[in-house]
């Protein structure tokens, strides 16, 4: 048993070294591109070169001529089998293949299908696309304009851009507590638009079996059943001859929750050829047209005491939503959980409103580890209160200290409505600061300023909400936010759970087998884990908004624990004593008073299947299932502290040190956690430093490979240094809370906070997003400061 660390408890949580990696360090991962079948098709997408423009006409003849293609899909052929649009998961619609107009650079027009991928493409340029360009538009702000060309015209009575307002909070409160604030900071500030960029692009096998009437789709999901229910709801196929497998992933980030119209074009060929169709994107595709995250335009404003208590938050927000409102939000939430906005202070009164525009840019919206929109809105906070500090002349560790919740104000309820479910926030932050020795630093870095050197210092405190539903508040398109397991103990005593979440590298086959083995007393490398398959798992959402332990997690110990209580039954039979005189200790049952008489959950399970005259209530076996509808989400928050030091003639960042304190409550596997943090923090540095989806005048997509845009490597990283602290959630059966996301959204404003920190000597209050050498050195060189 090398799996297991020395230091571990030997069963159940701790630091266990994960079970999946087996396969993938040994290069034996089955993602979608190996997926290889008989007779299986290549498809590739015809992709618009135009940013806006009319479509007046498309001859396939040239391309259909090509020996090695098999069809030729256009949106017309779509629209003949009403497959040319889809809805989107913001019940929006969006179009598979164009049929009027092409909405953005990169967007779908025809997709080939050939008998091998290079052929696909080849047949690609044989398509003649006749475009009408139209004047596109690329800047939100311009989206609203009267004279702003109307992009969504396929919308009946459609005049505008506009796809919504949303508004939460206390208007007229928040404008009193404004009026009588001693100060009020504002900022102007863009979350700009990013991309998740997993090392695996998205991709899809379908496979329509025209005998047996059943579509198998090997598919690149976050949500494998509510891609089926979706198929089945827009292609009218019958749900039960619908199987989506979700092999292994290869990193989602978000970017594998919705449909994109390769898949449905690629189960398209697959009916019209007769054979298995494979479509995987190359790496310029998944960057151009798959969903993007944030662009999100914020004005902020914080009202505040002269002795530095915050009163209240103020926030207008213009929010990118492309070409199509595709986002991932539950349906009440349109600008996702940004409602959180006013983080992790105590204030009396805030309020928010969100419109939301169409832009020529890809549809997408949920992705990058946001939990749904929590990253804009901590940033925001976050910013505002260091601008805060900035125009008090505070240190911002200490604004926080004064203003952070205090833990007998658990559960909080939130002034936009959230209840926050527990916490002990300045217990964190002093942890924070102590394992930073932040005193010190700040006499470095006076001493540092005293010599000309521009070091920073920035701190983040952010509160998460994750953990979607529950399902009588979220839902999306229809489907409520609750997850299910299922737990066969078979008789010799080892376990499969079945799970409807599906892990995209976050080691689930790991901590769900362990969850089940504290709860059970059987060793986690006894139980398998199985998940991505609709034919093999029960219903549930899937994993996005760091959603799999508090919910899907939930459900793994509660269906755990329902097979204890069977086992109990059994073990009672077994002992000839009544259920209510057995007392569990983990891995056995035995006699209230004497520890001999008892039995193993293995002996249990070999009953249970066995000749023993079996009590009422039990029929053969040990196995459950549970449906998990959470009844609220879980709050993990965390403090960062980031050092940075600048160069201020080459604008070059240096992180220097960071200090990540995270409570996510109980911690299930530390390893494991700690693995995501340290991806998070990462993310965070490249949003900070050097990611953005740039585009020019004319909507054309300048980021679309990995040598424009750019992603953080350990050369940009510093060593970790990670802290944490336990608060269990109260209403989580193990009091696990969500922790993917965390780090993402905590530290972008960490690194900006110390960037402009860093600059302070300058004047410089504020500087947006990518801090690249350019931007450093034009906020050093006084312009343009934003302020
Ligand atoms: N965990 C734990 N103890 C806790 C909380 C979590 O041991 N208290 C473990 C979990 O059991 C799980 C992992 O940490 O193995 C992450 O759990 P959770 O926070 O529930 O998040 P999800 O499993 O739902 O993962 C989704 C989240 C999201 S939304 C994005 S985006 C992201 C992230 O995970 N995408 C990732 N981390 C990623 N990590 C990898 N390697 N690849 C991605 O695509
Ligand atoms: Cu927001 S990206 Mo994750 O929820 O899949």
């Amino acid at each position: 048993m090398t799996a297991v660390e020395e230091h571990a408890t030997p069963m159940g949580h701790g630091r266990m070294h994960r079970k999946e990696d087996a396969r993938f360090i040994r290069g034996r991962g089955t993602y979608v591109d190996d997926v290889v079948l008989p007779g299986m098709l290549h498809g590739a997408v015809l992709r618009s070169p135009h940013a806006h423009a009319r479509i007046t006409g498309i001859d396939v003849s040239a391309a259909k001529a090509h020996p090695k293609v098999r069809a030729v899909i256009t949106g017309q052929d779509l629209a003949g089998l009403d497959l040319a649009w889809m809805p989107t998961l913001s019940g929006d619609v969006q179009a598979v293949l164009a049929t009027d107009k092409v909405r953005f650079q990169g967007q779908e027009v025809a997709f080939v299908v050939a008998e091998d991928r290079y052929s696909a493409r080849d047949a690609l340029e044989l398509i003649d696309v006749d475009y009408e360009p139209l004047p596109p538009v690329v800047d939100a702000r311009r989206a609203l304009e009267p004279d702003a060309p109307v992009i969504r015209d396929d919308l009946e009575g459609r005049t505008d851009n506009h796809i919504f307002d949303w508004d939460t909070g206390d208007k007229a409160a928040t404008d009193d507590v404004f009026a009588r604030a001693d100060v009020v900071s504002t900022q102007d500030m863009l979350y700009p638009r990013v991309h998740p960029a997993p090392l695996e692009t998205c991709g899809a096998v379908a496979d329509m079996d025209k005998v047996t009437g059943k579509l198998t789709v090997w598919t690149t999901t976050q949500a494998p059943h509510a891609h089926r229910t979706l198929y089945a709801l827009v292609a009218g196929l019958p749900e039960h001859k619908i199987r989506i497998i979700s092999p292994d992933i290869g990193g989602g980030f978000g970017n594998k929750v919705g449909i994109y119209s390769g898949y449905v074009c690629a189960v398209v060929g697959s009916t019209l050829t007769g054979k298995p169709v494979k479509w995987m994107e190359d790496r310029s595709e998944n960057l151009m047209s798959t969903s993007f995250a944030r662009d999100y335009h914020m004005r902020g404003e914080i009202a505040a005491t002269s002795g530095g208590k915050i009163l209240g938050l103020r926030v207008t927000v213009l929010a990118d939503h492309g070409a199509f409102n595709g986002t991932a939000q539950p349906t009440k939430f349109p600008a996702g959980f940004f409602g959180v906005f006013t983080g992790s202070y105590d204030i009396e009164a805030a309020y928010c409103s969100v419109t939301g525009v169409y832009t020529n840019k890809a549809p997408g919206g949920v992705a990058y580890a946001c939990s749904f929109r929590i990253t804009e809105a901590v940033y925001l906070v976050e910013r505002l209160v260091d601008v805060l500090a900035y125009d008090l002349g505070m240190d911002p560790a200490e604004l926080r200290m004064r203003n952070l919740l205090l833990p007998e104000q658990f559960p909080y309820r939130s002034k936009t409505g959230w209840e926050y479910d527990s916490g002990d926030y300045p217990a964190t932050l002093r942890t924070a600061l102590e394992m930073a020795h932040y005193d010190e630093l700040r006499a470095e870095q006076a001493a540092k300023r005293e010599r000309g050197e521009l070091m920073g210092i920035g701190l983040a405190f952010f509160t998460e909400a994750v953990g979607a539903g529950p399902r009588k508040h979220m839902d999306i398109l229809g489907l409520g936010m609750a997850d299910g397991a299922e737990l066969r103990v078979h008789p010799t005593g080892k376990a499969v759970l079945r799970l409807s979440c599906q892990s995209q590298g976050q080691g689930h086959e790991t901590t769900f087998a362990q969850i089940v083995a504290e709860e059970l007393g059987i060793s986690p490398e006894d139980i398998d884990v199985v998940h991505g398959d609709t034919d093999q798992t029960p219903f549930g959402l899937g994993t996005y908004g760091s959603r799999s332990t508090p919910v899907s997690g939930a459900a793994a110990a509660v269906v755990a624990r329902r097979v204890r209580e069977r086992a109990k039954i059994v073990a009672s039979a077994m002992l000839e004593v009544s259920p209510h005189d057995l007392e569990w200790e983990k891995g056995r049952w035995f006699v209230r008073g004497d520890r001999e008489a008892g039995r193993t959950i293995q002996e249990i399970a070999l009953a249970a299947h066995g000749d023993l005259e079996l009590p009422e209530g039990i029929e053969g076996h040990l196995d459950a299932t549970c449906v998990y509808n959470p009844p609220n989400l879980t709050y993990p928050f965390g403090a960062y502290v980031c050092v940075v030091d600048v160069d201020a003639d080459t604008g070059q960042v240096k992180v220097r040190r960071f200090v990540a304190v995270d409570d996510c409550g109980v911690r299930i596997n530390p390893m494991i956690v700690e693995g995501q943090v340290h991806g998070g923090l990462a993310d965070g540095v490249g949003m900070a430093l050097m990611q953005v989806m740039p585009f020019d005048e004319d909507g054309n997509h300048l980021g679309g490979s990995f040598m424009d845009y750019l992603l953080p490597t350990s050369m940009e990283c510093p060593s970790w240094e990670l802290g944490q602290t336990v608060t269990p959630s109260p209403h989580h059966p193990i009091g696990a809370k969500g922790v993917g996301e965390s780090a993402t959204v905590g530290s972008p404003a960490a690194v900006v906070n110390a960037v402009v920190d860093a600059l302070r000597p300058l004047g410089v209050r504020h500087a947006d997003m990518p801090l690249t050498p350019a931007a450093v050195w034009r906020a050093a060189q006084g312009s343009p400061i934003r302020t």
